[in-house]
């Protein structure tokens, strides 16, 4: 339980510096160490532009845009601190991609990382409600300007428990992303929870990770829970294996959270070396294959903390500690939320029998302004769209998706969109994209191509349509495998067989 009034910045920065932690270390970059009272002071700055020079005012949404970095941070707290909601979109998303969480959340100001602009000033002339664009993120970008001048104290909104202060989105299969809401009582809850009695990370621990801050996995685990435990955490932009595994090293990160697909390609750079001041590895995002659990146990002699969360949920809700790990399974209900399995008409399945994760706990699901809320969400019950076992011991396995999701490399991607981006090709008659297994990446995304007529199929064809498809949408949607058919599989009436085209690859 939670007092009525409720602001999380308070808990999780304020009362740090309360407690005189101000000179402790915070956050880290490639470039930059900021402590705790350097990021409360930051935190504050911005607040009073917010609110003193851009005239934001308490539930106002403020759309945010960046990287990995401390001032994007320092901009998340800052619009929490004053009471309004920040909306956080993919860094990647491509103009035509913004104007949906735009016009969805009713964002009129943004801020956005300068290196991140021309998108964002383009999807404006769609989206004309967004009246001011704030750049930040170098000495001289117009955030920093006015940081300069404003006070560097600021006192917090007196905001309600419930209040809402984050705004997820989330892809859709069918219908296009939802925004989901969360309660300033959701981010202590998250910590209060999966922190707490999962995580179990102290204030000598190092936080390091990829999932963006956008990603409300990348969020609790790259700032609300190192922030909740006093601890510190590395922020790096570019987060390929060799970047991770050389920031691991050199700043001896002692907690990890990133997908399975990222914990492969560390295991494959066979630099255990680099990894040995690692003590809590978590794995969410997809679904981790046991063999993948199993090699990096073994190399490392940590046991990957296998999680699922979801933007609905805010964080992960199934995930064990250490020490109750079953390999291969996700684990058990995070303590605070409760899951089971349930047939298609919702009810529940004894153990040992497939359906469907329903889940409820302290932090979802609202969907803002959704006629899908009542779809997802049936007598409190969220629909995760997975396809579980529960065990006898309450332990959940993974079986599939129950949608058409595309899981690839911890991304969710929804297949249809593909498919539009794809029909935008002038060499495509039709085409269906679904996920295929692939080692490295869990799932990926292929595209089923019927070329129009006259064109030539082949190599050229396939460079051309992924480079058509990463202009359009963001660039980690692409179909990565490209096959040409002569026809797509129909049923008699018409409608596309995606299970046929599942069955080429063995699923
Ligand atoms: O498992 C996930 O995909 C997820 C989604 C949102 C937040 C956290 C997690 C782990």
């Amino acid at each position: 339980t939670y007092p009525e009034r409720l602001n999380c910045v308070v808990r999780l920065l304020d009362e740090r510096i309360a407690q005189g932690w101000g000179g402790r270390p915070c956050l880290f970059s490639l470039t930059e160490a900021w402590t705790y009272g350097e990021l409360a002071e930051r935190v504050n700055r911005i607040a009073s532009v917010l609110v003193g020079r851009l005239g934001m005012v308490p539930g106002n949404r403020v759309l945010l845009r960046g990287a990995n970095t401390p001032m994007m941070v320092a901009a998340y707290l800052a619009v929490m601190k004053a009471g309004g909601i920040a909306v956080a979109t993919m860094p990647l998303l491509r103009a035509g991609e913004l104007v949906l969480p735009i016009e969805k959340a009713e964002v009129a100001l943004a801020l956005c990382d300068h290196r991140l602009m021309e998108e964002l000033e383009t999807a404006r002339h769609s989206a004309p409600r967004l009246a001011r664009i704030v750049s930040f993120g170098s000495a001289d970008a117009e955030l920093e300007r006015m940081m300069a001048d404003a006070p560097p104290d600021f006192a917090a909104c007196d905001t309600a428990q419930d209040d809402v202060c984050l705004l997820g989105f989330t892809s859709g299969t069918t219908g296009g992303p939802k925004a989901t809401m969360h309660f300033h009582r959701d981010v202590m809850a998250i910590a209060d929870t999966y922190g707490r009695h999962v995580l179990r990370a102290t204030a000598e621990d190092r936080f390091i990770g990829s999932p963006p801050l956008a990603f409300t996995f990348g969020l609790g685990g790259l700032v609300i829970f190192p922030l909740a435990v006093g601890a510190s955490t590395v922020l790096l932009e570019r987060v390929g294996p060799d970047d991770l595994l050389e920031a691991i090293a050199r700043f001896r990160a002692t907690v990890l959270f990133t997908a399975p697909t990222a914990y492969r390609a560390l295991l494959a750079r066979r630099a255990p070396d680099a990894l040995r001041s690692l003590r809590r590895c978590v794995s969410a995002g997809e679904h981790l294959p046991l063999a993948t659990f199993t090699a990096w146990t073994e190399v490392t002699g940590i046991p990957l903390m296998d999680g699922i969360g979801a933007t609905e949920m805010l964080h992960i809700f199934i995930g064990s500690p250490p020490d109750r790990i079953r390999p291969g399974s996700t684990g058990q209900p995070v303590p605070g939320f409760q899951a089971k399995i349930v047939d298609d008409e919702g009810r529940d399945c004894p153990p040992g029998t497939p359906g469907n994760l329903v889940v409820r706990g302290p932090t979802g699901c609202r969907y803002l302004d959704d006629p899908r809320q009542t779809r997802y969400v049936r007598d409190g019950w969220n629909w995760t769209g997975d396809t579980y076992v529960a065990d006898a011991d309450g332990y959940f396995w993974y079986q599939a998706r129950s949608d058409d999701m595309i899981v690839s490399a911890g991304y969710n991607i929804a297949g249809p969109e593909v498919e539009r981006a794809l029909m935008t090709h002038p060499a495509v008659a039709e085409c269906a994209v679904i996920g295929t297994p692939d080692p490295d990446r869990g799932m990926v995304v292929t595209a089923f191509v019927v070329a129009a007529p006259g064109i030539t199929t082949g190599d050229a064809l396939v460079r051309s349509l992924q480079d058509h498809v990463k202009a359009q949408i963001a660039p980690y949607k692409y179909p990565r495998r490209i096959e040409f058919l002569d026809e797509l599989p129909k049923t008699p009436s018409g409608k596309l067989q995606r299970v046929a085209l599942r069955r080429r690859y063995g699923t």
